[in-house]
């Protein structure tokens, strides 16, 4: 009789809620490669289909609120989610739909990434998004993570400290505001959560390849939260996983050489 060689191996599920981008350095590529790359088991619902390159965006097709809410519950239904991430939604009938599928499912972590405008400056998100994201989804999420003008977005102040403390007032669990965009030689992330500031100081790659690092930090914590990590090791995990994936961008000779080219998710693969 032949031997049963099966062996299950234990990932944790992220349901990623994202937009596509063809270059695969953002949206949903770079949240599948991450979630994989990182040991946990990536399934999707895509809203929208970017056409964009590392140096803008140029169209937006926004798929249907009836198709985005099916995908959510065949995934919700099959195969299951340990982790909701959520990045580009579009529309605000697709966001306030996600909204609704949300109330039902109480108990599934939320990792938000209250995507409003991509690197090259083009707008991500219809207008009156972030007082949604502001009056619903904040407040389910586990984990939000803007970065400075997002943070100056949903809260009207770009100190990172300040933001982040408004943005659990409002009702996430925790929030993580990244330094990015900041200036200086080092960049601090800040997390704030139950009363306490964590500040992740890192020395800042200088490199224009950095396309997609916001969607790639927040499923990297998405995808340590569904493998049962601690937000805080999450989170810290989730840094130093963007910080190589940048300082090993392949810097791919793009048609512009103003262009923001991709991270290197599959570094851990090289070491
Ligand atoms: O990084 C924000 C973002 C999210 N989702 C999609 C994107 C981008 C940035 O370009 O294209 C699909």
């Amino acid at each position: 009789m032949k031997k049963d060689n099966r062996q299950a191996c234990q990932l944790g599920r992220v349901l990623i809620i994202a937009g596509s981008d063809p270059s695969g350095g953002a949206g949903l590529q770079a949240d599948i490669k991450t979630v994989t790359m990182l040991g946990a088991y990536a399934a999707s619902a895509i809203s929208c289909i970017t056409v964009q390159d590392t140096s803008g965006v140029y169209s937006v097709q926004q798929l249907s609120v009836n198709i985005i809410c099916d995908q959510i519950n065949s995934v919700l239904n099959d195969i299951g989610a340990d982790v909701i991430k959520i990045g580009m939604i579009g529309d605000l009938s697709a966001a306030q739909a996600i909204g609704k599928i949300l109330q039902q499912i109480p108990d599934i972590p939320v990792v938000l990434d209250p995507v409003l405008i991509a690197s090259s400056g083009d707008a991500l998100a219809q207008e009156g998004m972030s007082q949604f994201l502001n009056e619903t989804l904040v407040p389910r999420a586990t984990l939000v993570t803007p970065n400075l003008p997002e943070a100056m977005a949903l809260t009207g102040t770009e100190d990172a400290q300040k933001a982040a403390a408004i943005l659990v007032k409002k009702g996430a669990q925790a929030a993580l505001v990244k330094g990015g965009h900041g200036l200086g030689e080092s960049i601090t992330d800040t997390l704030y959560t139950e009363g306490k500031y964590t500040l992740f100081k890192n020395s800042r790659v200088e490199t224009r390849h950095t396309h997609g690092t916001g969607c790639t930090l927040a499923s990297a914590v998405a995808a340590g939260l569904a493998n049962g990590q601690t937000l805080l090791d999450a989170v810290h995990a989730a840094i130093e996983y963007v910080h190589e994936a940048i300082r090993t961008a392949p810097e791919f000779n793009l048609s512009s050489e103003q262009g923001h080219g991709p991270l290197n998710h599959g570094h851990p693969l090289y070491r």
